[in-house]
């Protein structure tokens, strides 16, 4: 638990501080294992998020839009379900777009959007502060997949943890299971969780929608390459790679990959290696679950009542979980 008390009169707080060289072994490691692998976290440089910001307006990219359209639709029974005027913290905020369009049905007293830099908040929290005086909002640069450990000035009652967009997907399901737990612990017995989740369905729409015809989704991919050469100093071409996304459907999930075109040696600081010509890195899941699966899992994190809403082609899942039942 975090000490920190007060709530400061900038309205930010960074608790985290970026320890480059930890990032750098997590890459070497990631890059020398058997089946070579990074975060998907390494994705998000500036150009990578706003990569990853074209690639919600695609046509291909169904999950933003369906998303949306939830909220639209059942707009008065989310809030119903969700109550008014409690304490909202958004996770992975980004630019705070999609809790604002919430804020004049949801009136949350209070307003604590989350990332892991407070640089992505600022600009956004101040522009939304002139246009909701009453809401007090303080921005918070966390890494909450670590830890959600709040600041004590923080109320504690009526939380509501609000996790749109199927970010959950990125996680294996034991992480997202201690996501969720995290989440059911920090809201407390009267707090809930609203969460955007993408269900399974046909590849050929998976397939698409991470393997897009403009190839915004191979530029996002191969971006990872560029952020990586700045990182940790590696010399990697990223015309010798080719981008590969598809359903794994053992796994529940899309997969996205970086495939040498030829035979490549990569060197780093302090590391290299030889890829064959077809070899991989792994760059990202995207689970995808049933409306069930997600629901069990939500119920071992703690959360055993939830509300349900899909769109008509049930292809993404809005859930309001609670942490009591009733
Ligand atoms: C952020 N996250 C939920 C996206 C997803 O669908 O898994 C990231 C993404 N990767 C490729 N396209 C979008």
């Amino acid at each position: 638990m975090t000490l920190i008390a007060e709530r400061p009169t900038a309205g930010f707080l960074q608790l985290y501080q970026k320890d480059d060289d930890a990032l750098r072994t997590e890459l070497s490691e990631g890059l020398l294992a058997p089946q070579a692998a990074t975060s998907p976290k390494f994705l998000y440089d500036a150009l990578g998020s706003k990569l990853f910001e074209a690639i919600c307006e695609l046509p291909e990219y169904y999950p933003t839009r369906t998303e949306a359209a939830i909220f639209d639709t059942h707009l008065s029974d989310i809030v119903e379900s969700a109550g008014q005027g409690g304490v909202l913290i958004d996770l992975g905020a980004g630019n705070c777009a999609k809790a604002a369009r919430l804020f004049p049905v949801l009136r949350p007293r209070d307003y604590v959007p989350v990332d892991i830099s407070v640089d992505f908040l600022r600009g956004a929290v101040e522009g939304l502060r002139q246009r909701f005086p009453r809401i007090r909002m303080t921005g918070l640069g966390m890494d909450f997949s670590r830890s959600l450990a709040l600041p004590a000035f923080v109320p504690e009652d009526g939380r509501l943890f609000f996790y749109p967009g199927s970010s959950i997907g990125n996680f294996a399901p034991e992480q997202a299971l201690s996501l969720l737990t995290a989440m059911r612990t920090a809201c407390g017995d009267d707090g809930g969780l609203l969460i955007g989740v993408d269900l399974a369905k046909d590849a050929r729409l998976l397939n698409a929608a991470y393997d897009d015809a403009l190839g915004v989704t191979a530029s996002f991919n191969l971006n990872l390459l560029r952020h990586l050469n700045g990182l940790l100093g590696a010399d990697f071409d990223v015309r010798d790679w080719r981008h590969r996304a598809f359903w794994n459907p053992a796994q529940g999930r899309v997969e996205m990959h970086l495939e040498a075109r030829r035979h490549v040696v990569v060197r780093w600081q302090g590391g290299q290696r030889h890829f064959r010509e077809g070899e991989r890195i792994h760059t990202e899941n995207s689970y995808k679950y049933t409306r069930q699966g997600f629901l069990q899992l939500l119920e071992r994190a703690g959360f055993p009542a939830a509300r349900t809403w899909t769109d008509e082609r049930e292809w993404f899942l809005v859930c309001h979980a609670r942490a009591a039942r009733g």
